[in-house]
């Protein structure tokens, strides 16, 4: 190492990994390397490739160093920022007077959420405009949790952790590559995986794809994508019959178990079996090992089930596997992670019942939609901005997220952003929603900034009473005028004379707080000061006694409801589905294959794929098949092929992969340029949101497009020129 070379310890927010690192940096304190930290207490010196790589983002050529404003012919030129916020704010101003605050919306994605000091603050501008149209990323994600929720009820105290079970139970989750999870311990997921083996855990997982965590699996169930709701109904259906259900705990904590008993003696395993396509033996096994061999040990599902056909009704059987084996934690024992940077509060063990929040107040202009955590469903961002009438949405602000690549029925989403009176993206790198846009502020990258950990899902990231602060520890590009988010929103505020709310504290808009300050804000009801926070490198473990579950309300009448009416109904649905031309796609179909969702470890969503050394490993999104399907349609590996849907088409290169059960296309999303634009596929692949709608089968409550487990069919290149 050069001597004038600085070692620097932070951790990684690419993802919820938050993988502990060490950065290297020169002597002007721009990034070098980044390497796992060894000595992290956490994750124990994991770090992906990505996540080392993002150095290379940090000094990418391709990075937006200055704020740009687009002229007329869609070239972009570079704008002071004070000008371009007086122009942005006159816009906005503008489209006020004559629509209304409801004619300006904002869209949050994943940047925006993993950049602390800002991660509400887009939501909080649009409250203070008095706008309801905040939309962001969950909503084409797992929002069907927070539909669970308030249909069924909560559990304060959380479910049985990943470390005290005798069982986890996955379902359409790849934690040890996507280090996301609702229970699963990311924190160098491979090596806490095998500890838990170690000790005795079985793993069960549900997915189409044998993926990384599935090779860990003690049972492994290979549906069709899509059948989740029935596999689910199915294993219920088992375990009730069998009767290795938590009696007491049904009896104490849950509604309806009686008639979900009888709803789901529709699904007999025989028939869901033929139906799913999968072992009547193998499904019966997952029952019996989650059930009737376990004690402890929860379920938990995540994009798979959530993007697929009934995802809301697939989260909520999901849950029922853990109410009805009363799978959470009990009076008197420890939560290992009660939040840090949010406070602890005391966590009862009892049922707060079921909200159904979205069921007050605000509804959507478009589709009558009520509100999820806030916000209304991005599936319907398109029809806000297209649907003409009061209260039509004029100017969006995107916040860290590429929405024309994230949200389905890709062509609709640019009709839509094209009209737009105004659009503004907070976005480092030039991306198709960037393309769109009349103006790009750009913020500063991860490690030139001070930060927390994610801490609105504190307790997800976490598994112990764990928390950390990195400062800023590289400085931007020499020359660039690169601004941490919040800069720009209040920047804006401040011109439209708004007053901006922090996590519950309004801010003095005449001298604004900094970074720092504005972490100190959120942090304000930690368990620890913020200045210990600032002074520990490696985080601060809370000591002192753990926090237990307190006893329940003996007298609380609340509880877990297992089959609200819609539940019930979607369920009668689903078992009507009986139709086998719909159940199992033959050769004469148009649309034989189901797609499934999947990620990459090299990418994340659309971000950082553009990068060299990130396009070295993944240039476009290869469609994976079963070697047996490549054989019987005559395909050679890495040949060329159309994939279609009811709604469009895409093209792909095929590669033939034993991971993947027949009759399924695994496809990763975030690829592709502008659709009709001049991006090759062989240069940057193909966005699978060509192949998705917008439209009438979107699903109730949280208007989540179906995104996985939809019908396709191919047509090879020669085929397409014939
Ligand atoms: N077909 C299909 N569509 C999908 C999915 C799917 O599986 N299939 N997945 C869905 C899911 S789960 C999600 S979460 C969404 C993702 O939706 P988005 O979050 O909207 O999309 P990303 O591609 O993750 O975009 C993140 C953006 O943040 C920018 N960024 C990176 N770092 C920073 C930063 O420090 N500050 C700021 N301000 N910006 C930064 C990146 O350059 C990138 O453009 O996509 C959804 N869309
Ligand atoms: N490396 C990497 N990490 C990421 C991301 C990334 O792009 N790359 N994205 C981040 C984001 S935004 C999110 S939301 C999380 C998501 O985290 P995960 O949900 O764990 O994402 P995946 O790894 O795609 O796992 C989804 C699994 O669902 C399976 N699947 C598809 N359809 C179905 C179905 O109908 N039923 C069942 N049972 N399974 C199905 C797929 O085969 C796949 O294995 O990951 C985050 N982390
Ligand atoms: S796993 Fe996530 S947090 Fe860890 S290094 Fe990779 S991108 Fe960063
Ligand atoms: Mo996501």
């Amino acid at each position: 190492m050069n001597s004038h070379h600085r070692k620097e310890l932070s951790f990684c927010r690419m993802c919820m990994g938050h993988c502990g690192v060490e950065v290297t940096l020169d002597e002007e304190r721009h990034l070098l390397d980044i390497r796992g930290d060894h000595g992290d207490p956490q994750t124990l010196g994991y770090a992906c490739f990505k996540g080392m790589r993002s150095a290379d983002a940090h000094n990418s050529e391709q990075r937006i160093l200055k704020p740009l404003k687009r002229a007329e012919d869609g070239s972009f030129s570079e704008i002071p920022l004070e000008q371009a916020l007086d122009e942005i704010a006159e816009k906005i101003q503008r489209a006020i007077a004559t629509g209304g605050p409801e004619s300006v919306a904002g869209y949050k994605g994943g940047g925006a959420f993993f950049t602390s000091s800002s991660s509400m603050m887009l939501n909080e501008f649009l409250k203070a405009l008095g706008s309801p149209k905040a939309f962001s990323s969950v909503t084409i994600d797992q929002s069907s949790k927070a539909v669970t929720a308030g249909r069924m009820g909560v559990w304060p105290a959380g479910r049985d952790p990943f470390h005290r079970g005798d069982v986890f139970l996955v379902v359409g989750h790849n934690p040890l590559v996507s280090l996301s999870s609702s229970g699963f311990d990311t924190r160098n997921p491979v090596k806490r995986l095998k500890q838990a083996k170690a000790r005795g855990m079985k793993l069960i997982v549900i997915d189409p794809r044998r993926t990384e965590t599935a090779r860990y699996a003690d049972v492994f169930l290979q549906p069709l994508p899509g059948e989740d709701c029935s596999v689910l109904a199915a294993i219920l259906h088992i375990i009730l019959e069998e009767g290795w259900h938590d009696r007491d705990f049904c009896e104490r904590y849950a509604l309806d178990l009686e008639a979900l008993r009888q709803a789901v003696a529709e699904f007999p395993p025989s028939l869901v079996a033929r139906r799913a396509d999968v072992p009547e033996e193998t499904l019966r096994k997952v029952a019996a090992v989650f059930a009737r061999d376990s004690d402890r040990g929860a379920a938990i599902g995540a994009t798979g089930p959530d993007m697929s056909p009934h995802g809301n009704l697939a989260e909520h059987l999901l849950e029922c596997l853990n109410v009805t084996c009363g799978r959470y934690l009990r009076e008197g024992e420890i939560i290992d992670n009660p939040g840090v940077i949010g406070g602890r509060q005391p966590r009862r063990a009892e049922v707060i019942p079921a909200t159904r929040s979205w069921e007050r107040a605000a509804r959507s202009r478009v589709g009558d939609y009520g509100l999820i955590g806030g916000e209304l469903p991005t599936g319907t961002l398109p029809d806000e901005i297209l649907t003409q009438g009061p209260g039509q949405v004029k100017c969006l602000i995107v916040h860290g997220g590429n929405p024309v690549s994230a949200i389905p029925e890709q062509r609709k989403v640019v009709r839509a952003f094209e009209a737009l009176d105004l659009l503004v993206s907070i976005e480092p790198f030039m991306t198709v929603t960037a393309q769109l846009s009349h103006y790009i502020l750009p913020p500063t990258l991860q490690y030139e900034r001070a930060d927390l950990p994610i801490f609105l899902y504190e307790t997800l990231v976490e598994q112990d009473s764990y928390t950390r602060f990195t400062p800023a520890v590289a400085d931007p590009p020499a020359g660039s005028e690169v601004k941490d988010d919040h800069h720009y929103l209040i920047g804006l505020a401040q011109r439209l004379g708004i007053v901006l709310e922090h996590f519950g504290q309004a801010l003095d808009m005449d001298h604004p707080p900094s970074t720092d300050e504005l972490l100190a804000i959120s942090a304000r009801h930690a368990s620890i000061p913020f200045e210990a926070l600032v002074g520990a490198e490696r985080g601060v473990r809370v000591e002192g006694p753990p926090q237990r579950v307190e006893a329940g309300d003996p007298d609380s009448p609340h509880r877990f409801s297992l089959l609200p009416l819609d539940v019930a109904e979607e369920l009668r649905s689903v078992s009507m589905e009986w139709d086998a031309a719909k159940l199992r796609p033959t050769q004469s179909d148009a649309y034989p294959y189901r797609l499934a969702v999947r990620r990459l470890r090299d990418g994340l969503n659309s971000a950082g794929l553009e990068l060299p050394a990130i396009k070295e490993r993944i240039p476009f999104n290869l469609a994976h098949f079963n070697p047996d399907d490549m054989g019987r349609e005559n395909l050679g590996e890495g040949e060329q092929l159309t994939i279609e849907s009811a709604h469009g088409s895409i093209e792909a290169v095929a590669t033939a992969d034993d991971t993947i059960r027949r009759g399924v296309i695994s496809i990763a999303h975030g690829f592709g340029g502008l659709p009709d634009g001049d991006d090759k596929y062989i240069d940057r692949g193909s966005s699978t949101n060509l192949l998705l709608s917008l439209g009438d089968d979107r699903e109730s409550i949280n208007a989540m497009p179906r995104m996985s487990g939809i019908p396709v069919g191919i047509r090879s290149a020669h085929e397409a020129r014939a």
